[in-house]
């Protein structure tokens, strides 16, 4: 149903005043995991970004890549923040964060992790990125398509222009 409508579903049955989200394909390694949580004692949240310093993408299709960077560099200068990874779902958070937003977020795809950070931010939230290594999926079959990334586009549009 989505990954936006799996946090949802999670979200009530997280415990702790931080929370991890990570994508479950193992594209996400743990190991940099204390690195952002340390970072998370200074900010609300912290993005594992695979675009900032020795942040980089191992194994995917360079047209990905592509449709990836321009997606966040699109969505960067349009919203005018210094955020370079947009769309990365490794993240930790502050427990308040997710109370705060989470009513308040309806996008029920990928296109989540867009509303997600906008929302935090224009709550005020600050962020933080550590650089991290992203691996394309070991197994499994992709659910991306243009249909989503259309649908991610039109949620992006919808967010910013109606909200
Ligand atoms: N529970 C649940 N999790 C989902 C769903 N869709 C995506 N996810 C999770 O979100 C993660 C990110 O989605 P992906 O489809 O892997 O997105 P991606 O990494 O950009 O693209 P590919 O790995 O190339 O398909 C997945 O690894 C899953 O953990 C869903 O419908 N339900
Ligand atoms: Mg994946």
């Amino acid at each position: 149903m989505g990954l936006g409508t799996a946090y949802k579903e999670a979200f009530p049955l997280t415990r702790g005043s931080l929370i991890v989200s990570m994508d479950s394909d193992l594209s996400h390694d743990p190991r940099f995991l204390p690195a952002m949580i340390e970072e998370a004692e200074k900010v609300d949240i912290v993005i594992g970004s695979r675009f900032t310093g020795a942040g980089r993408i191992i194994g995917r299709s360079p047209l990905r890549d592509l449709l990836s960077i321009f997606a966040n560099l699109a969505i960067r200068v349009t919203t005018g923040t210094g955020i370079m990874d947009w769309t990365s779902g490794l993240r930790v958070y502050r427990r308040r964060v997710w109370e705060e937003i989470m009513p308040h977020v309806n996008c029920n795809k990928w296109d989540f992790q867009f509303e997600s950070l906008y929302k935090a931010l224009g709550s005020g939230f600050t962020v933080r990125e550590v650089p991290i290594t992203f691996y394309e999926r070991a197994d499994g079959d992709s659910k991306f398509s243009l249909r989503e990334a259309l649908g991610f586009i039109y949620s992006f549009l919808k967010v910013r222009l109606l909200e």
